[in-house]
Formats: structure tokens, sequence, C-alpha cells
């Protein structure tokens, strides 16, 4: 019989149920020695492992070591606490969605992307917005009811509230992948300051992306969404336009009258 997982002490599957073997692997700052092996083990030990094991070690540069080790983690976590935050968004094929588009809207939603700041990289937001897609999943040029405008990469904020204000857009989708010093939440948090200084962050349906971005940072940063790795057009499509049918229906005359009776 296949042995089940203690889902209240879920533990990292090695070769055997709830042994808790992990793979970590790590460069050091310093020779590869005996020491610096003797030092991977002690940080394993400090990061609440049992039984460390370095299964290999390489000199990637003078000074520099690379670590493979293994480690148990004993301790499990209650898998049934667990709460993830995302968006709640019922899943919609490419049809389902411009069918919604043509029936509560009555004319094509516009969107418009970039990857801002200094973020030279444009995989993640062609992947979301390119005709062709990624991953089998087509982007959204694909899609007959929603118009797009791609900026691509390097775009300062400045420009891009610029552009969606110009192009009349009711999507704005960012794209960040660099994170090193923090940068993807100054740039995030700017993006919306500019927007709230100008009185415009109402105006547009925030989403953010990126291998590092989650719905609960993006949130957190001003944006109304966030989506990260695994993550493909139809899912972010089908985000936008349930939630633009959210707004404007709580925007509508009769909607106010029953909230206010
Ligand atoms: C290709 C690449 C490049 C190419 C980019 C070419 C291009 N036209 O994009 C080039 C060579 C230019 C490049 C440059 C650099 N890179 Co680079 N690059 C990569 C690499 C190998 C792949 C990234 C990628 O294309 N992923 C595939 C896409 C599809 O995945 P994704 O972006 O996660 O997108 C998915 C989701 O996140 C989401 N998504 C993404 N964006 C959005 C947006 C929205 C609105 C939504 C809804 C969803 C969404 O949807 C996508 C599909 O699921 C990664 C390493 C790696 N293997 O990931 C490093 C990596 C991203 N690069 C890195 C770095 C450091 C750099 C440089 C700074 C290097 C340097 N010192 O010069 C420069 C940056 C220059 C700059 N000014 O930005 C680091 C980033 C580290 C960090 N945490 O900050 C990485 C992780 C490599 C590493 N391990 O060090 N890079």
């Amino acid at each position: 019989m296949k042995p089940e997982p203690d889902l209240t002490r879920l533990k990292p599957y090695g070769d055997t149920m709830d042994d808790g073997r992990v793979q970590l692997s790590f460069a050091l700052p310093v020779p590869d020695d005996d020491r610096a092996v003797e030092a991977a083990r002690a940080m394993l030990l400090a990061m609440g492992l049992s039984d460390p094991l370095i299964a290999w070690h390489q000199a990637l540069d003078d000074g520099f070591t690379r670590i493979i080790a293994y480690g148990t983690f004993d301790k499990g976590i209650d898998y049934t606490r667990i709460e993830v935050s995302a968006t709640a968004t019922p899943s919609m094929s490419l049809e389902e969605t411009d069918r919604f588009i043509r029936e509560v809207f009555g004319r094509k939603i516009r969107v418009i992307g970039a990857s801002t700041g200094t973020d030279a990289h444009t995989v993640g937001i062609d992947a979301i917005m390119n005709m062709k897609g990624y991953a089998g999943r087509y982007g959204l040029e694909r899609y007959d009811m929603i118009e797009t405008l791609n900026l691509g990469s390097q775009v300062e904020n400045e420009d891009f509230i610029r552009e969606a204000v110009h192009y009349q857009a009711d999507v704005m989708l960012v794209s960040q992948t660099v994170t090193q010093k923090d940068v993807h939440i100054k740039n995030i948090s700017k993006l919306v300051e500019l927007l709230e200084a100008e009185s415009l962050r109402d105006k547009f349906l925030l989403i953010i992306g990126g291998p590092r971005l989650t719905h609960e940072l993006a949130k957190e940063l001003g944006g109304d969404a966030g989506f990260g790795p695994g993550k493909y057009a139809d899912d972010v499509a089908a985000y936008m336009v349930t939630e633009l049918a959210r707004r404007q229906e709580s925007k509508s005359p009769i909607r106010k009258k029953e909230e206010e009776e």
C-alpha cells in the first residue's frame, strides 16, 4: 500500500515518506577547502536541519565555493492550516473570456503592458501578451475582444502612465524580473505613488507579475493583483474581466440605489 503523508506534520519527501530530506545548493564567499565544507555543515545545523551531508563542493572562482548539501527537516508543517493568498477567479477559456467581454462590456478591453524601470527582461510580459503566448497558452493578443499595447522593456514609470492615459487603457500590466536590492519594490511603489499623485490610480486595473511576485506582495505594494510563475494569459484575462465587471456593476445606478436602501 502507498504510504500516506501525515498532513498535520508535512515534511519534504526524499526517498521515503516523511523522511524530511531536502537538497540545498548555495555558494560561500570563501576558498574551496575543508574549512568551507565544515562551515557549510554548521550552516545547515544553524538552519535547523539535522544529519547535514555535504554531497559536493567545487571552487567557483578564487575565494568562492559552490556547495550541494542534504539535510533533514524534522519539524513538519501543518498543511491543513495553510492558506493561500491568490486571486479567487474561476478559470475561463479564451472563448469564454471573449464571450464574457462581449456580453458584459459590449466593447473591447484595452490592456497596456511593460517591463518597467531599468528592467530589460521581456520574456515574462511577452508570455502574457504576445499572440503565441507561452507553454501552449495563447497570449492576450490572440483574444478577439482584447486590444493590447506592449511597450517592451526599460519603460520609465512616467512614460508608462502617459501612454496608458493616451491609449485609454482599462488595465496596466507591469512586469518586474530583477529583484536585486529590492529594485522591483521601489519601482512598483514609485509607479503607484505617481498614479495616486495624478489621481489616476482608480482609472486602471493594475496587475503586476514576475518570477518573484506573489498576489500578496502585489497587493501590499498597492496593485490590484499579482501573478508569478505558473500563471498564464488565460489566468490574467479571466481575473481582469471578472474584476472589471465587478467594478462596473458596483458603479451602476441600480446597484447604488439597492445599496442605499
Ligand atoms: C533571459 C534572461 C535575461 C536576458 C533577458 C532577455 C529578454 N529579452 O528578456 C538578458 C540576457 C538580457 C538578461 C539580463 C540580465 N539579467 Co537576466 N535572466 C534571464 C533568465 C535566464 C530567464 C528569464 C526568463 O525569460 N524567464 C522566462 C519567463 C517566461 O518567466 P517569468 O519572467 O517568470 O514570467 C512568468 C511569470 O513570472 C509571469 N509574469 C512575468 N511577468 C509578468 C507580468 C504580468 C503583468 C503578469 C500578469 C505575469 C507575469 O508570467 C510568466 C509566465 O508564467 C533568468 C534566469 C532564469 N532561468 O529565470 C535571468 C535572471 C532573471 N537575470 C538576472 C540578472 C541579474 C540579470 C542582469 C542584471 C545581469 C547583469 N548583471 O547584467 C541583467 C539585467 C539587465 C536589466 N537591466 O534588466 C537574475 C535576476 C536576479 C534577481 N533576483 O534580481 C536572473 C534570475 C539570473 C540569476 N539567477 O542570477 N537576463
